[in-house]
């Protein structure tokens, strides 16, 4: 097991480095930041590598059964399992590689256990496949259950396709799943790659989210059915009903607050800005975030996409340049042991590995900062089931921790084995 050495303090907190005339509203938000408003993120912050070697790690998930496993979601199409005792399991959960075509930014991109897993076994993966119909690939939505007789392996014979939609062109998939605090399963879905036009059209899919609730029985008549209060139930026959919002051109990453049920979503942003956007638990559906009309605070992004007026559009709480980077990788509002990072939205850029931390500094009102530059690149972030966060640079998997702040060593299971190496991390 290796721990970062360095710990980086001369990071913390440092504000992002917004020289470039686009960064105005950014800056312009930390008039009302003021140090005493919200917690530090203590000095001995680090990552700490579970010290295996994935393929490719897009996502960590826990099962909610009290298992304390971690689900580590591989792009070629595998799950695998790190155990309680930190140990990563030989034999995948489940390998559907021959299935998974992960041309250009496809494959296995989204893993979502049933609220009940505990009782009913079933699981919910997120992939593309090879596409039909002049279609570059297929986004697939598939219900899986765990075998019987042993929870650490998944019964690949079990598979049932709850959805399918063409993607024509293999990027701006999207593709991260998640069940809602409201038990149904929500579904981010891109632009599709080849035209942005999607986004703002209602009777395309591409660039949504959805709102669907799955079968969760052994026989059911369809595979998933609308919740009857989905914001476009009344334009049935004109407008899905699966559409719970719009305006999105790559929603690759995004996570629900365990705690609140809030929405955070990190949408891609096309040559210009990267943003994150929140959705309170009660909203009622039917928001507009954007896209093409706007990216991240643009608006009238150019590059072809329209200036739009008439729509009223959701604006993201959190902005940055691609003086920062290119492509946002979207995290999670911590709620884990580690007192200094309660109800930080912790989030990266893929392209320059910049890990941010973002607070919201009085209410509706957010800034962020530069907490440490990763080499390489961050593919993703997770929870486990006490809501410690990892993060993924691909190849490795590391858990946020500090001994300080959680009132000393946070994990008796073997992850704290002393031994110890860390993610290299160079200051920004
Ligand atoms: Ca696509
Ligand atoms: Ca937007």
């Amino acid at each position: 097991m290796k721990r970062l050495s360095a710990t980086v303090p001369s990071a913390l907190g440092r504000p992002l480095s917004c020289g470039a005339a686009a960064c105005t509203l950014l800056l312009a938000s930390f008039a009302f930041y003021t140090p005493s408003a919200r917690a530090q993120p203590p000095g001995d912050l680090e990552l700490v590598d579970l010290g295996h070697s994935f393929a490719t790690a897009l996502a960590m998930r826990h099962a909610g059964d009290g298992s304390g496993r971690l689900f580590v979601v591989e792009r070629d199409g595998t799950i695998v399992i790190v155990d309680s005792s930190g140990a990563l399991l030989p034999t995948p959960f489940l390998d559907i590689t021959s299935e998974v075509d992960t041309f250009f930014e496809g494959g296995l991109l989204g893993l979502a256990f049933h609220p009940d897993y505990a009782s009913n076994g079933y699981f919910y993966v997120s992939y593309t496949r090879d596409g039909t119909g002049g279609n570059s690939l297929e986004t697939v939505i598939e219900r899986y259950s765990v075998s019987l007789g042993d929870p650490n392996l998944a019964n690949v014979g079990s598979a049932v396709e709850i959805f399918t939609l063409g993607q024509p062109a293999g990027n701006h998939n999207g593709g991260d799943i998640h069940f809602g605090p409201d038990g149904y399963l929500y579904i981010g879905l891109g632009d599709g790659g080849s035209s942005s036009a999607t986004s703002q059209n209602l009777t395309n899919l591409l660039g949504k989210m959805l709102r669907i609730a799955p079968c969760d029985i052994p026989s059911c008549k369809d595979p998933y059915t609308i919740p009857p209060d989905n914001p476009f139930v009344m334009m049935r026959g004109t407008v899905p009903e699966e559409i719970w919002s719009i305006g999105f051109r790559n929603p690759y990453r995004w996570s629900f607050d365990r705690d609140t049920g809030d929405m955070l979503i990190a949408d891609v942003g096309q040559s210009t800005v990267e943003e994150v956007s929140f959705e309170a638990a009660d909203a009622v559906g039917g928001l507009n975030y954007g896209w093409n009309c706007r990216e991240g605070n643009i608006a009238g992004p150019g590059n072809g996409q329209p200036s739009c007026t008439g729509p009223t559009f959701v604006e993201p709480i959190l902005t940055y340049t691609h003086t920062l980077g290119c492509s946002i990788t979207g995290g999670y509002r911590y709620r884990g042991c580690i007192q200094g990072l309660q109800g930080t939205y912790v989030y990266a850029d893929y392209c320059q590995a910049r890990v941010f931390f973002g607070t919201e500094t009085s209410p509706g009102v957010w800034s962020a900062s530069e907490w440490v530059n990763l080499p390489g690149s961050v593919f993703g972030f997770g929870e486990d089931e006490d809501g410690e966060l990892y993060i993924s640079q691909g190849g490795s998997v590391a858990r946020f921790e500090s001994e300080s702040d959680c009132g000393g060593p946070i994990f008796d299971d073997g992850f704290e084995s002393g031994d110890t190496m860390a993610w290299s991390v160079t200051t920004p």
